[in-house]
């Protein structure tokens, strides 16, 4: 690099020069300057420089603010480096939550998918006979079982009725997919049957040749079945005691029940002391009276399960199962106790054996005898105002019919359709404090069923005043409905 060998400049300080000027004259003369120097032609800013008059200034007399410092090109690069990875950062991320959505088809809450992806509806919305989801899936996959032989029946939307499917091309692939549809898990499936096939003027046949399409997609409507037989369908191994039940005449009334007996039956723990009792239905699916778990007794922390244990004393040495959701109908009614069922779902699902299993769900079309014989057990008191039972009791007690149990003697009109009467008008047997929530079964085809759940009465085994019990029969489409929907 070269340098200029001249004397230091001397500038009047006149910053910038307009083009022709010439020095001023009356200064000529008077020092010995320097050769003169004429600023270039081209006007531009002069750099500042000591002059006689300004006081002197270092070369950078403002303070460097620290961002000036930052900015050096090089940190920039560095910042806006960071900053574009970032934006791909988060762009990856956000992609990746819609891409698992999407894939997932997940809802949020207690929603049912569609099947569209991210689309989603309330169980209630579910076969409703009103076309929620974009292509119909809500009203073109509902099916149900029927009756005590558990037919398959599947709602066609554009005949507006229930219609059982022929046997012929049916598969375990198609049950587990029914099955599924009803709430239950895949793993859960146990078999499909064929039926005979008695007097419906109507079925759904399976279309061999449509190939690998949705189930519902290959049914269509037929007047005969060629093998003349109907699926049954049973989605879980439920209703089955390993022990014979005895025949018991005196909970109130009632005696000690045996283990393995009601392998169905649940103590419910409320702050570690049994408060009411439940039903064990699926591996992770409870039921209960929704009186049990109203109001502060709704935080299912609070709640603990004990299964396959026959007495109070022994359930502070098990482990318990732990609550993850509860489910109150939400048509209950705290003053008449409509509506009184709830669902419990637990945080692991039970390993079912010889002393835990699931009681069957009663279908649509079960017809119970007037005075079929019944079962209600339970650990809750044996006289109005006693303390819970330390042993399972159990008692056989007799389905009492609606118009009885709504008389002037008895219950004057506040037995509602949502609700069943069991016990013996002259008192001595019932269900009584501790047994709310826990089951009333029966046998039929040699299967248990949950006729209700324990639910009220005035006082406990008085006359005239019977056990009062959710009429279950009234809740399965809304339990698996809500099953669906937790999966
Ligand atoms: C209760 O308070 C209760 N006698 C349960 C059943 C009956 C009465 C009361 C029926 O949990």
């Amino acid at each position: 690099m070269a340098f200029d060998q001249r004397p230091p400049p001397y500038y009047e300080n006149y910053a910038y020069q307009p083009e022709n000027m010439v020095p001023p004259s009356h200064i000529s003369g008077y020092y010995n300057h320097p050769p003169p120097y004429y600023p270039p032609s081209v006007p531009r800013y002069v750099q500042r420089v000591p002059t006689e008059q300004s006081t002197p200034v270092p070369a950078i007399t403002q303070p460097v603010s620290s961002s000036t410092k930052i900015c050096t090109p090089r940190i920039r690069k560095t910042l806006c480096l960071i900053l574009f990875i970032t934006i791909i950062l988060l762009g990856a991320a956000i992609a990746g939550v819609l891409i698992w959505f999407y894939a997932t088809d997940s809802c949020s809450g207690s929603k049912i998918h569609c099947g569209t992806a991210g689309v989603c509806v309330t169980p209630s919305q579910w076969c409703d006979g009103v076309n929620d989801c974009p292509n119909g899936e809500d009203e073109n996959r509902c099916v149900r079982l029927y009756g005590p032989q558990r037919i398959l029946q599947v709602y066609s939307s554009e005949n507006k009725g229930w219609y059982p499917v022929c046997h012929d091309d049916w598969n375990d692939d198609h049950g587990i997919t029914a099955c599924a549809d009803m709430g239950y898990k895949k793993n859960l499936y146990y078999k499909s049957q064929g039926i005979r096939v008695t007097g419906s003027p109507s079925f759904l046949r399976l279309n061999k040749s449509a190939g690998n399409i949705d189930l519902y997609k290959k049914l269509y409507n037929s007047y005969w079945c060629p093998s003349r037989s109907v699926v049954s369908l049973q989605c879980i191994n439920c209703g089955v005691s390993r022990k014979r039940v005895n025949a018991r005449n005196r909970i109130v009334g009632g005696s000690a029940a045996t283990l393995g007996e009601w392998p169905w039956q649940v103590s419910l723990h409320f702050h570690n002391s049994h408060l009411c009792g439940g039903s064990i239905i699926t591996p992770e699916w409870i039921v209960t009276a929704a009186h049990c778990v109203d109001g502060s007794y709704s935080d299912s922390y609070h709640w603990k399960v004990y299964a396959g244990i026959l007495t109070q004393k022994e359930m502070f040495s098990f482990k318990a199962l732990r609550i993850a959701k509860i489910i109150s109908h939400p048509n209950y009614d705290t003053t008449t106790k409509n509506n009184d069922v709830a669902l419990m779902k637990l945080q692991s699902p039970l390993h079912f054996n010889e002393w835990t299993g699931p009681v069957c769900l009663p279908n649509p079309g079960m017809m119970f005898e007037p005075e079929q014989k019944c079962w209600i057990t339970g650990w809750g008191a044996q006289r109005f105002g006693g303390n819970t039972s330390n042993n399972l009791n159990a008692a056989d007690v007799p389905l009492i019919e609606p118009s009885t149990c709504n008389n002037m003697y008895v219950y004057q009109g506040k037995v509602l359709p949502t609700m069943i009467c069991a016990g013996y008008l002259k008192g001595k047997v019932d269900s009584c404090q501790g047994d709310s929530g826990g089951p009333l079964v029966t046998v039929k085809n040699t299967l248990w069923w949950l006729v209700g759940d324990t639910s009220w009465g005035s006082g406990c085994a008085a006359q005239n005043r019977p056990g009062v019990y959710g009429n279950m029969t009234q809740f399965t489409d809304w339990i698996y409905r809500n099953m669906q929907a937790n999966q």
